[in-house]
């Protein structure tokens, strides 16, 4: 049988084609599929339009709304100092208002001055450096990540040395920097300054505030370091640098920060010198040998885990120690998050299989600031949106107390190489 093909059936079709090219072309060239005409393995072409950045609008009202600081002459008068906002003097650790620890409040710097303050936890919100968003609701999440025992309990030491650190050091929630959601560059300045307002308070004469960061994506490290920079001075500050990632990249789409470069940039602006760079934990198939190459080059003393593996931890550990007293006076501690084997902390951007344990990070974090000099601490890359047990909030929060409880070892002159207190290790006979 013949099949009649009815011009009243094809007209739609062809009107259909006619309307389906009439439109989506356009589009296609419009979204740039169709007009870049590159062969395969051609650079992408810089267009015009493209050159120039879109430029900001400083006209728009909201502007400089995200670090605008609200009227504080209309509260009821105060005396400068940190504020207590908690209701009880202690309730279980999922209770009250959540602040880091359930420490008291310090809204400005007249605050940690007037309370002489010596230890300042402030959030950074930051986390467009990292292809993962999330790590922008690590902050809140640190202050939530007491699981269980309570808060102002009469006496909490960390048993491995019996020291209380909430106790033995006066220490504050700063509040969050402020932060830009749609830009990093725009934001860096901003936490750059606020970290320094804190950083930049004496509590005793010659004795600045500590800042402990927590983020928040690896782009912090630049302006948290380049803060203590402003105040100590280009080359006085070493960083230890824990991390599965080189996070030293020299590209990044055209940007010159993100989570992976902030390394690169304290090197290029001459704020860190390599050889004062000391990194720990790195792995996985990420950077290549030309990088190796040019922080070889640069002298930077890296741990690979690699070292671990063929020296084990207490080796590397100590290691890590005696270089981290053979150099700049004062210290910063960045720890990516990502660091710990992400079974420990899968709630991070970029997990890397084959890393440390909380086992191992305790004593080395607590041992640096207990026998060196440090001055800065940040905590970055917690994503509490891919941690659905907790469990990387709760070795987030154990990370910063083995800090904190180093910093009240040091204040008290517990200094000894690896120190442990004699009551608790070893029941009770371990070495004097
Ligand atoms: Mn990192």
């Amino acid at each position: 049988m013949k099949t009649q093909v009815k011009l009243s059936n094809v007209i739609p079709l062809l009107v259909g084609i006619v309307l389906s090219l009439f439109f989506l072309t356009p589009t296609a060239f419009a979204i740039g599929l169709l007009d870049q005409g590159l062969e395969q393995g051609e650079q992408a072409p810089i267009r015009e339009g493209e050159k120039p950045v879109i430029p900001l609008d400083t006209k728009d009202p909201t502007y400089n709304i995200w670090h605008t600081l609200r009227d504080f002459s209309k509260d009821p008068k105060r005396e400068p100092g940190p504020i207590n906002i908690q209701k009880y003097d202690m309730g279980m650790a999922w209770s009250g208002i959540p602040t880091f620890f359930h420490l008291p409040v310090a809204l400005t710097p007249e605050d940690l001055k007037a309370g002489k303050v010596e230890v300042a936890i402030m959030g950074a919100y930051t986390d467009m450096g990292s292809g993962m968003r999330g790590a922008a609701h690590g902050p809140n999440a640190f202050r939530n990540s007491e699981v269980y025992g309570g808060w102002g309990i009469v006496k909490t030491p960390n048993m491995h040395v019996m020291v209380d650190p909430l106790k033995e050091l006066t220490v504050v929630d700063y509040g969050d920097a402020p932060n830009d959601m749609m830009s990093t560059e725009r934001t860096i300045h901003a936490v750059r300054a606020f970290v320094h307002s804190a950083v930049a308070i004496e509590y005793e004469p010659g004795k600045h505030v500590m800042p402990i960061i927590i983020g928040g994506d690896h782009s912090l490290m630049y302006p948290d370091v380049a803060a203590l920079v402003d105040v100590y001075g280009k080359g006085n500050v070493g960083v230890i640098h824990f991390d599965a990632h080189y996070d030293a990249g020299k590209y990044g789409f055209g940007h010159l920060i993100n989570h992976g470069m902030p390394v690169y940039r304290l090197i290029e602006e001459g704020l860190v010198p390599g050889k004062n760079f000391i990194q720990v934990g790195l792995r996985g198939y990420y950077p290549d040998e030309e990088s190796f190459k040019w922080m070889r080059e640069n002298n930077f003393r890296y741990h690979t885990m690699a070292d671990v593996e063929r020296r084990g931890w207490d080796a590397v550990m100590n290691e890590v120690i005696a270089e981290a007293q053979d150099g700049p006076e004062y210290l910063f501690i960045s720890f990516d998050i990502d660091v710990l084997d992400p079974a420990f902390v899968p709630g991070t951007g970029t997990p890397e299989p084959g890393g440390i344990t909380p086992r191992e990070a305790f004593p080395i974090v607590r041992r640096l600031c207990a026998e060196s000099n440090v001055v800065g601490f940040e905590l970055v890359e917690l994503n509490p949106l891919v941690d659905p047990t907790y469990v990387s909030a709760m070795n987030a929060n154990r990370i910063v107390r083995e800090c904190l409880t180093g910093m009240a070892m040091r204040k008290m002159g517990l200094t000894d190489p690896h120190y442990l207190s004699p009551i608790t290790e070893h029941h009770g006979q371990g070495k004097k």
